[in-house]
């Protein structure tokens, strides 16, 4: 059962945060736990896979009669950089097709009060006209490197629609765009550009060799620190009432190439060595410029964590987490 709050003893939320454990779920955990609001009226459960795999529906069902949630921030996916969805498309399209159809049924059968999920700008059509917004997820054919993670992602967005049409259901997602910060996957192989780049730079500096960006260091990114992020998921719950997704991204302005965002991490982790390219490795979708002005308008006074400090947070948080973090 819910605790009470407060001296009206309203019942406090007991939100459920899916893949809790994860790079977004470290930024809401850190976000609330220095958040009034939350102490005062919300209770958080963080998620991981230990808790049951919800690929599979009867776990799934055991998660949600063991904590009654009355409010689901749904982000346990298969998540991947661009090399690991070009190598396992349908893993990526099966493992979420079926995560996020056990969550969403679910959230209907034991009455949860709010689902949001998320999607991911890299879902956005691959040729269309800049920036993208919300209006446009399903306007054409995804990038061809990550079709099988985009097409389940978007499954999301129709299925709010109809779990609202059919059964009332106030479901809503976010969209994010790549995010970055503590906590995160630094493995090479599989993971983001960034904490790769981190990874890799730790490694160059220590043997004393030149540090490796894949492609050729042209495509552009936006990139949001996930306490932010955090704080904005946080933020939807509480007051953005839509059925339709919300894009959370830095601005326009704030776009950046590759090759910038590795200097940037060879600048915070004090790397003196060659940046160079590896050009026969691919680049993948050019870009995917974002546009937030309907976030900026729904919350206007949000302030972002410039890149620069950002990255020197998620730098000082792997050196000084080695031997422990995901990698
Ligand atoms: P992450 O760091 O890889 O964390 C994934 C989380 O999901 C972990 O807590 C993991 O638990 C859990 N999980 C995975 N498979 C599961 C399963 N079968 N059953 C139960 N739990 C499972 O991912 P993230 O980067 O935080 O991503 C969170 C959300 O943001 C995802 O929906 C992702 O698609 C979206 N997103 C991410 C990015 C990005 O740049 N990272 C960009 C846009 C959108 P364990 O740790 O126990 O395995
Ligand atoms: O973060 P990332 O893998 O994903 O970034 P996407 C890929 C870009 O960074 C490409 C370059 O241009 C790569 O050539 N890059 C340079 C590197 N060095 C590295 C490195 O060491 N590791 C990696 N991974 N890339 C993903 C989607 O696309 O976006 C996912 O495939 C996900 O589905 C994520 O949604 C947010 O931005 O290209």
């Amino acid at each position: 059962m819910a605790e009470t709050s407060g001296t009206d003893a309203a019942p406090k939320k007991v939100v459920m945060v899916t893949g809790g454990t994860g790079l977004v779920g470290c930024g809401i955990k850190e976000f609330v736990e220095s958040d009034a609001e939350a102490k005062e009226k919300e209770e958080y459960i963080f998620l991981s896979s230990k808790d049951g795999d919800i690929r599979n529906m009867e776990e799934t069902k055991l998660i949600f009669e063991k904590y009654k949630p009355t409010h689901v921030i749904h982000l346990a996916a298969r998540v991947g950089g661009l090399f690991s969805n070009l190598k396992y498309k349908v893993e990526f399209f099966r493992e979420n097709i079926l995560i996020n159809d056990n969550v969403m049924e679910c959230c209907r059968i034991y009455k949860v009060e709010k689902l949001v999920s998320c999607l991911s700008t890299c879902i956005f059509p691959d040729k269309t006209t800049y920036p993208i917004d919300e209006t446009m997820v399903h306007n054409g054919p995804p990038h061809v490197s990550n079709e099988g993670y985009a097409y389940a992602k978007r499954m999301i967005d129709v299925l709010n629609r109809c779990y609202k049409e059919e059964y009332g259901c106030n479901f809503t997602s976010v969209i994010p765009t790549n995010i970055y910060g503590k906590g995160d996957n630094f493995s090479i192989d599989n993971g983001h550009v960034l904490p790769g780049l981190i990874h890799k730079c730790y490694k160059a500096k220590q043997a004393g060799e030149d540090l490796h960006v894949w492609g050729t260091g042209s495509p552009l990114r936006q990139f949001i620190y996930n306490v932010d992020l955090g704080a904005l998921m946080i933020w939807t719950m509480r007051n953005y009432h839509e059925v339709d997704p919300i894009i959370l991204s830095v601005g326009e302005e704030d776009e950046v190439s590759i090759a910038d965002a590795a200097k940037m991490i060879a600048s915070a982790m004090d790397f003196e060595g060659n940046v160079v390219f590896d050009t026969d490795k691919s680049d993948g979708q050019f870009k995917k410029t974002a546009c937030n002005d309907l976030l900026k308008q729904k919350n206007p006074d949000f302030k972002f964590t410039p890149m620069k400090e950002g990255l020197k947070q998620a730098c000082e948080w792997f050196c000084e987490n080695y031997e422990t973090a995901r990698k």
